[in-house]
C-alpha cells in the first residue's frame, strides 16, 4: 500500500539518540518502536529467523537481533535516497516471526501465516533472515494470486532442483517459487553470480548458470558488475523489472567476503559494501512488495561487519519503500 500525503507526522518515530545514546536499550531495527498492532503501519521490520534449510554453515538464526544490533547508529534521513524517511512512512519494528528450527515446512507455515496479518494491514515487509530459504516463504505470502517480478542479489542461482534429494532449501527456493507461479521470470534478474552451482547435473562451470535462463530469467555475474559498473548494472535491473510489483531479495553472500564474511557460503569476487548500497540506491521508483536480507551468520561476522552492512541495506529498502512510484505521486517533495 503506498503512503499517502500526511497533515501531521507518522505515529511512529525512533527513540531520540540525541536525548537517549544509541547504544542504550534494547536495540529494536533503528530504534523504532517494537509494535505488535500495524494500524496505520506503512513498513514493517519482520525477522524471519529459519536458518535450517541451508547447505553448509548454520546460525542465520541470530542475524535478526545482530541486525537490529548493528541498526543502532542508522539515522532519519537517507543522504542517498534524499528522503525523510520518518516523516514520509510509519515505521516499526515488528518483531520475530516463531519459526521451528529444523522443520522446514512447519517454519514456512508459520512464516505464511505471520504474514497474512502483516499484508492485510496494508504493511510492507523488510523480513530479516534466516537463510534463503524463507524467501520462499515470503514469496507465499506476498506473491498471493499474481506472481510478481524478482530482483535478486547472490552469488548462487538457487535455482537447483533439488540439493541431497530434498525440494525445499536455500539452493532451490527461486525454482520452487517458479514452480508454484510466484514469481515472472521475465520481470526478474539474478545479480551477482560467482559461485559454481552443485547438485545432480551441475558440471561446476559457467553453463551451471545457463538453468537461469531455460526458466526464463536473466542474470549478471558479478564480474559483468565489475566490468560494467554500478550504473549500467542498475540500468540493466531496471530495464528488466520495469516499475511494476517486484520484491527485492538481498543475499549478503553476493558481497565479497572481505567485507562480508559473516555468511554461510561466502565465495570470493563479489560486489564491495559501497557497489551493494549503490545497487540497492539505483531503484528507486520501482513499485516494491516486500524486501528481505538473508544469509547474515554473526557467529562469522569479523567485528560484525556483514551485520552493519545487512542494516544498511535494510534501511536502504525503507528508502526505496518511500520513493515507489505512488508514493511518489502524492508525496509533498523530495526525491532522488
Ligand atoms: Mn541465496
Amino acid at each position: 500500500m503506498p503512503s499517502q500525503p500526511r497533515s501531521v507526522a507518522p505515529r511512529y518515530q525512533p527513540v531520540d539518540s540525541m536525548s537517549s545514546p544509541r547504544f542504550t536499550g534494547p536495540p529494536t531495527f533503528a530504534r523504532l518502536p517494537l509494535v505488535d498492532d500495524l494500524e496505520g503501519v506503512d513498513v514493517a521490520i519482520v525477522g524471519s529467523p529459519f536458518d535450517t534449510g541451508v547447505t553448509n554453515r548454520p546460525g542465520a538464526r541470530f542475524a535478526p537481533n545482530a541486525i537490529r544490533q548493528a541498526s543502532v547508529m542508522l539515522r532519519g534521513y537517507h543522504p542517498f535516497a534524499g528522503v525523510p524517511v520518518y516523516e514520509r512512512l510509519n515505521c516499526v519494528d515488528h518483531g520475530d516471526i516463531a519459526v521451528v528450527p529444523g522443520f522446514i515446512e512447519r517454519s514456512y507455515e508459520a512464516i505464511v501465516d505471520a504474514l497474512r496479518p502483516v499484508l492485510e494491514s496494508g504493511v510492507t515487509p523488510v523480513l530479516l533472515g534466516g537463510d534463503h530459504s524463507c524467501t520462499l516463504a515470503h514469496l507465499r505470502g506476498i506473491a498471493t494470486g499474481e506472481p510478481v517480478g524478482v530482483v535478486q542479489f547472490d552469488a548462487h542461482t538457487d535455482c537447483w532442483d533439488e540439493i541431497f534429494e530434498e525440494p525445499y532449501n536455500h539452493g532451490t527456493w527461486l525454482r520452487r517459487a517458479v514452480d508454484e507461479g510466484l514469481v515472472d521470470p521475465a520481470r526478474s534478474i539474478v545479480v551477482g553470480l560467482r559461485g559454481a552451482a552443485f547438485g545432480r547435473d551441475a558440471g561446476y562451470g559457467p553453463k551451471d548458470w545457463v538453468i537461469l535462463e531455460e526458466l526464463g530469467f536473466q542474470y549478471l555475474t558479478a564480474f559483468d558488475v565489475h566490468r560494467d559498473g554500478v550504473d549500467a548494472t542498475v540500468d540493466a535491473i531496471r530495464r528488466r523489472v520495469g516499475v511494476e510489483r517486484t520484491y527485492l531479495t538481498f543475499d549478503v553472500d553476493s558481497v565479497d567476503p572481505a567485507f562480508a564474511p559473516g555468511t554461510g557460503t561466502p565465495e570470493p569476487g563479489g560486489f564491495t559494501s559501497a557497489q551493494a548500497l549503490q545497487l540497492v540506491w539505483g531503484l528507486a521508483g520501482v513499485e516494491f512488495v516486500g524486501f528481505d536480507v538473508v544469509e547474515v551468520l554473526p557467529a562469522y561476522d569479523s567485528a560484525g561487519i556483514t551485520a552493519m552492512l545487512a542494516a544498511h541495506v535494510a534501511w536502504s529498502m525503507f528508502g526505496l519503500a518511500a520513493l515507489r512510484p505512488q508514493a511518489a505521486l502524492v508525496s509533498d517533495g523530495g526525491s532522488v
